[in-house]
């Protein structure tokens, strides 16, 4: 039925336009990322069969594909013809009279492509308008009846079709991937009964307890109305004048100063629900729940500089990680997990769960596997897809609600409304990636750009020329709210004030540094330093580091020190004595308690070349790594096919000059005298060679090239004497066991014990 559909053009009068473009993909053969990788036919394959429930993702990745396929359109052997379908015979002149006279106002098909061209753009998204999306399907390990009556959980091997798109916050839409910010996680899943949005993440908190302060904190974080600068980024005087003046940031400040907003990889983050929503099972039996989602390939970061570096070199970092993955077969896949307890439990939590700069340590709740996310396919068309998709925390499915979080209360409300603007107007859902699988049938009506044909002369309910319908669903089958007392202790009086709780500002901020390893202290410190540094108004340092003396009092007191500033009186509390929590420190809070199976699979390794190195040793390492699935890369001077000195010849991939040294996790130095005396002579091999050691990378170098560890002044042993873990030094002779000890060492991904702060210079 499937191969029916895609063959059978969804208008029968426009076969051409409807033709057989999904079956488009990349040509067999082709590489993409990494010489020595080949792209599968298609993105189909044995990733799409479950090892857990044997269930079988569809073919051609999901079930939203096949309605997709009346939108999509195939020009390969057709015409070129105006919107109305009117053959174009000149396509490079405008209608003039003579040769050179003026252009005609007869000229339709000038007028219409000019017009159509200055319509193109759409306002990009308020906040997270930069972002790359990808389809694929979420499967359920067991039935979960028991809690929920949500679709997609309800029987184990069910696949859900999804759509997610990452993005970062605070920068325009062609602002670059690796800034330091929050990235958002939000996932469509295109259920049996509606369209469920998932918009969460890749931290657990927020800023700011209240949607009330939503326009204030985008305000203050946006480039500056004056002069709008900077772009993407936070280190400047409004944002951390806002935060300053908000303590209820500080928890979340802790993470946008860690190392998580920094990711290696969309691929490598978790993702979070944040706030505490419901499930809501058959006989109307409701829970608490929050939402977690956990990378397969392990939590990884970038380190600040290096971040920097590729923001130059590579601005679609990330976007370009997840293309490629995807069209290399390696599918992108995460685990969701459900913290699920009850009302009871949660009044019993030394916090509020209605507060979304909150989390529920995982020592209290913890995290249950229900199922996994597997991105198997790329965007035919971005803006089709990935910039036209609209998510809403109000998309919710039977079987899931709501709490009273008032941060989730204007959530619910903002992002249909700020859809009607970027989308311009209200039929949005009828965008083809907004379009549910499930059928719609209501009695709304009109408004622009309305796709169904709505038939018949009954628009109302009730009515009786339609037979009634649609007719409502009743409780059993349609979605109903769970009935909840409004909380007992407080009045049923209108009122603007905040739970007691939602006062204790600082418990939380100390339990994530403190469950935080020294380097990502060192880290997070060092991120307050920079981005404080920036601050140019002295008082708004201050505030800042008087506010986080109540979380950290040691944080604070080396900013002070670090920003040349005496340590000020901490800031006054809005609750002096809040309660005691439950834990001082949870473990899982650090992105070491992730590291993933110590595979190097779709890790980017350069390999430099030139004439004259040896190529048994380059052959060996090569075909190591792309067994162990990492993606070694060719990397030379010039393009351009190199010889060994046996005669093997290697062709390169990039030149240091387009692709540096920082984009990739690791390196290879090879041996031979010639080539590396060439390499030597080039001060892009020694800056190469600098940036992998300085961001902690592994590096693997043979023979001859272990001279240009010292002509870069790399220091071979550690600050504390003991030898580098990821320096490994071999004969080329010796090849098979360098290699495996270099992949063991990448497996570690940095080695953090060359850092010191600041960075040692030399020997
Ligand atoms: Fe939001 C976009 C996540 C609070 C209002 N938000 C947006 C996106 C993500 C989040 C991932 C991008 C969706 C996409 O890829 O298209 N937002 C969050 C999280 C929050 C949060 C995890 C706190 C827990 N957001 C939040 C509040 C408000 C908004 C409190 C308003 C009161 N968010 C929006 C928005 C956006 C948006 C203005 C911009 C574009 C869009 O919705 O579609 O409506």
């Amino acid at each position: 039925a499937q191969q029916m559909a895609s063959a059978m053009p969804y208008n029968a009068l426009k076969p051409a336009e409807h033709g057989e473009s999904n079956a488009q993909s990349t040509p067999p053969g082709e590489v993409v990322s990494g010489s020595s990788r080949v792209p599968l036919a298609s993105t189909l394959s044995e990733a799409n069969e479950s090892a857990k429930t044997g269930a079988v993702a569809p073919e051609g990745v999901n079930a939203t594909i096949s309605p997709l396929d009346r939108v999509r359109v195939d020009s390969s052997n057709q015409v070129l013809t105006t919107n109305q379908g009117v053959p174009i015979a000149d396509n490079q002149n405008s209608l003039k009279a003579g040769a050179r006279g003026p252009v005609l106002l007869e000229d339709f098909i000038l007028r219409e492509k000019i017009t159509h061209f200055d319509h193109e753009r759409i306002p990009e998204r308020i906040v997270h308008a930069r972002g790359s999306g990808a389809h694929g399907f979420f499967e359920c390990y067991e039935p979960l009846t028991q809690y929920t009556k949500a679709a997609p959980f309800q029987e184990a091997g069910k696949i859900t079709p999804t759509f997610v798109r990452f993005s970062t916050v605070a920068g325009e839409r062609g602002s670059k991937d690796t800034a330091r910010d929050v990235r958002g996680f939000a996932v469509k899943f295109y259920t049996d009964e509606g369209n469920w949005d998932l918009v969460g993440n890749n931290m657990p908190v927020f800023f700011i307890q209240d949607a009330m302060k939503f326009p204030d904190l985008v305000h203050a974080v946006k480039p500056e109305p004056h002069h709008q600068m900077p772009q993407a980024a936070s280190a400047h005087d409004t944002f951390w004048d806002f935060v300053s003046l908000m303590p209820e940031s500080t928890h979340m400040l802790m993470w946008q100063m860690s190392d998580r907003a920094i990711p290696r990889s969309y691929r490598m983050m978790q993702g979070f629900g944040v706030h505490t929503y419901r499930l809501v099972n058959d006989a109307g039996e409701a829970c608490l729940v929050k939402f977690h989602w956990q990378p397969k390939l392990g939590t990884h970061s970038l380190v600040w500089e290096e971040a920097v570096k590729i923001s130059g070199a590579d601005p679609d970092f990330h976007r370009r990680d997840l293309w490629e993955a995807i069209e290399a077969g390696e599918y992108p896949e995460w685990e969701l997990g459900l913290q699920i307890f009850t009302e009871d439990q949660a009044e019993q939590f030394s916090f509020d769960i209605l507060d979304a700069t909150k989390i529920v340590p995982e020592e209290l709740v913890p995290i249950q596997i229900v199922g996994r996310l597997v991105l198997n396919r790329n965007p035919d068309n971005f803006f089709a897809e990935t910039e036209q998709v609209a998510f809403c925390t109000a998309h919710v499915v039977p079987g899931i609600d709501f709490t009273n979080d008032p941060l989730l209360a204007g959530r619910i409300h903002s992002y249909v409304d700020t859809q009607i603007s970027r989308l311009g107007g209200p039929n949005f859902h009828e965008i083809p990636i907004n379009a549910p699988v499930a059928q719609v049938h209501n009695n709304q009506r009109d408004g622009m750009h309305r796709q169904a044909i709505h038939r018949g002369r009954v628009a109302y309910e009730p009515n009786s020329l339609g037979g009634g319908c649609p007719f409502q669903a009743g409780a059993a089958q349609g979605f109903t709210s769970v009935a909840r007392r409004l909380d007992a202790q407080q009045s049923a009086d209108k009122v603007r004030i905040k739970p007691e709780k939602f006062a204790d500002h600082y418990t939380q901020a100390r339990l994530f540094y403190e469950s935080q390893s020294e380097v990502e202290q060192a880290h997070i410190g060092n991120a307050f330093r920079f981005e404080l540094s920036k601050v140019t108004v002295p008082a708004i340092r201050e505030r800042v580091v008087a506010s986080l003396r109540n979380a950290v009092p040691a944080l604070a007191e080396r900013l002070a020190q670090d920003l040349g500033m005496e340590l000020p009186q901490a800031l006054p509390k809005a609750l002096e004595n809040p309660t005691p929590p439950e834990v001082e420190v949870s473990p899982a809070l650090s992105l070491m308690a992730r590291p993933g199976d110590g595979g190097v699979r779709t890790r980017k390794v350069a390999v430099l070349i030139g004439h004259g190195v040896d190529g048994p040793s380059l052959g060996k390492v090569i075909s190591s790594l792309v067994e162990q699935g990492a993606v070694p890369r060719l990397v030379a001077a010039r393009l351009g096919t190199y010889v060994a000195v046996g005669g093997e010849k290697f062709a390169a991939d990039a030149t240091m000059e387009n692709s540096p040294g920082f984009l990739f996790d690791a390196l290879v130095l090879p041996d031979g005298e010639e080539a590396v005396a060439a390499l030597a002579a080039d001060a892009h091999t020694l800056e190469f060679l600098r940036v992998q050691y300085w961001h902690c990378k592994t590096i693997l170098a043979f023979g001859a090239s272990q001279a240009l560890l010292a002509e870069a002044q790399i220091p071979l042993m550690m600050a504390d004497g003991e030898p580098d873990p990821g320096l490994i030094l071999a004969d080329a002779a010796d090849a098979d066991e360098a290699i495996t000890d270099f992949i063991a060492a990448m497996g570690l991904h940095r080695h953090f014990g060359r850092e010191n702060d600041p960075p040692r210079s030399e020997v």
